[in-house]
């Protein structure tokens, strides 16, 4: 198979342009985004999206869980196509790069082929997965889950958000349920370009990380019980109060994580405290332990440790828990060929680069199920993500965005 030149590249200022473009649609307070899944500005970005890949010469495909698929044909049509791509959607108070840049990196990749008059052999598919975050509906990856075969369409259709609404209604109602069956699209390979959201690229001074592995996750759903009763006239010993529960097993995750230092993490991000009144004593609070780590065993080790320290510190308390797991996948290791392929881009480009295990979940993690895939990272300023104040540099951006081109465009095959 014919390498690109190491000539070919991307337009670094048209990707930088258009990911400043998709960045006005669901600002966040402070220089970041809040375009949530199945929101308005989510359906905002999607028809903007769409319209540049219209504008580019695609026909976009959408299956029945509103991911998109933007096809460039390619010389041989009965040829599986390549995909690459990310998600469009943010935290409520998400940075403009996180998904976006793997989404619109895809794009560019079709807008530079056009301008270089390129054919490939395999068609090329720039993909848009709905809900990679999430957030507004758990699990995170929950698109790209069901169109691995992880979740059931149904199943997916019934994740309510806090105010109750379905998923599937809000696809509905935002316009953008397709008609395709959600996972019948076969691939030759999948690339993903995503910021790293860690520190390591940054600090080791590399441009490039070659993604090799995935850590694995697991989000556990703790509820505990009370009473609620008044802060000011309940005497101490006849307190049953769920908030401080949770507090001693929110020490108890910090500790459990740090007990497999260096490389497990454990924290929660989600917590929800009724009826969160200033004068009343919690009776119940709910909230998602996440936890995560390249290796499975200690996965496991640290949600046992956590359902059986809940379980002392409730009935010790009494109070009373339930544990639900929400979200999880195992660690992953990806394809071999595609990652050589990033590799070997980084390398005829000219970029240092430097092997990486993902901390974040990505849609790749589940499409690595189903098609042979890799993915490529680029740093971000100290690291930070999913925070307003994300930001990474055009270079950085191009160069990622480079070596994504090479690595799809050597797997699409260039035919003239
Ligand atoms: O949770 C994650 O790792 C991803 O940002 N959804
Ligand atoms: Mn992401
Ligand atoms: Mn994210």
């Amino acid at each position: 198979m014919a390498a690109p030149g190491e000539n070919l590249k991307i337009d670094g200022a048209r990707l930088w342009d258009s990911l400043m473009e998709m960045a006005k649609i669901g600002p966040g307070v402070a220089g970041g985004n809040n375009r949530q899944t199945l929101t308005d500005e989510d359906g905002e970005g999607r028809a903007l999206f769409q319209s540049w890949c219209e504008a580019a010469g695609c026909t976009m495909g959408l299956d029945q869980m509103g991911n998109m698929f933007a096809r460039r044909e390619g010389a041989d049509p009965d040829a599986l196509p390549v995909y690459v791509g990310s998600h469009l959607d943010t935290q409520p108070t998400g940075g403009k790069y996180d998904g976006v840049l793997g989404v619109l990196g895809g794009l560019e990749i079709i807008r530079s082929l056009n301008d270089l008059n390129i054919k490939t052999k395999h068609p090329i598919v720039v993909t848009n997965f709905t809900n990679e975050e999430g957030t507004r509906y758990a699990p995170a990856m929950l698109s790209s889950g069901v169109f691995a075969g992880v979740h059931a369409q149904d199943w997916a259709y019934e994740r309510e958000d806090a105010e109750g609404k379905s998923f599937g209604d809000e696809l509905k109602r935002i316009g953008w349920r397709g008609e395709e069956e959600t996972g019948a699209r076969k691939m030759h390979a999948f690339f993903e370009l995503h910021i790293e959201q860690g520190p390591i690229l940054e600090a080791e001074g590399k441009d490039i990380g070659v993604v090799t592995h995935g850590q694995g996750l697991s989000w556990t759903q703790v509820t505990i019980t009370g009473k609620d009763s008044h802060t000011g006239s309940t005497p101490m010993p006849m307190r049953k109060n769920a908030g401080l529960g949770m507090a001693k097993v929110l020490e108890l995750v910090d500790e459990i994580a740090w007990s497999h230092a260096p490389h497990a993490v454990g924290a929660a991000g989600h917590i929800d405290v009724f009826p969160n009144s200033r004068n009343v004593i919690p009776g119940k609070v709910v909230f998602t332990v996440d936890f995560r780590s390249p290796d499975l065993s200690v996965i496991e080790d640290m949600e046992k440790r956590l359902a059986d320290g809940a379980r002392k510190i409730c009935d010790d308390m009494g109070l009373g828990l339930e544990l639900e797991k929400v979200g999880g996948f195992d660690p992953v290791t990806f394809d071999e060929g595609c990652v050589a392929a990033v590799r070997n881009a980084a390398e005829r480009l000219g970029y240092s680069h430097m092997n990486l295990i993902s901390g974040a979940g990505h849609d790749a993690c589940w499409i690595n199920r189903v098609a042979p895939t890799a993915m490529v990272m680029c740093p971000c300023v100290d690291g930070l993500s999913h925070n307003e104040a994300e930001e990474i540099s055009p270079e950085w951006a191009e160069a990622g965005a480079n070596v994504l081109f090479h690595a799809v465009v050597e797997t699409a095959e260039i035919v003239g």
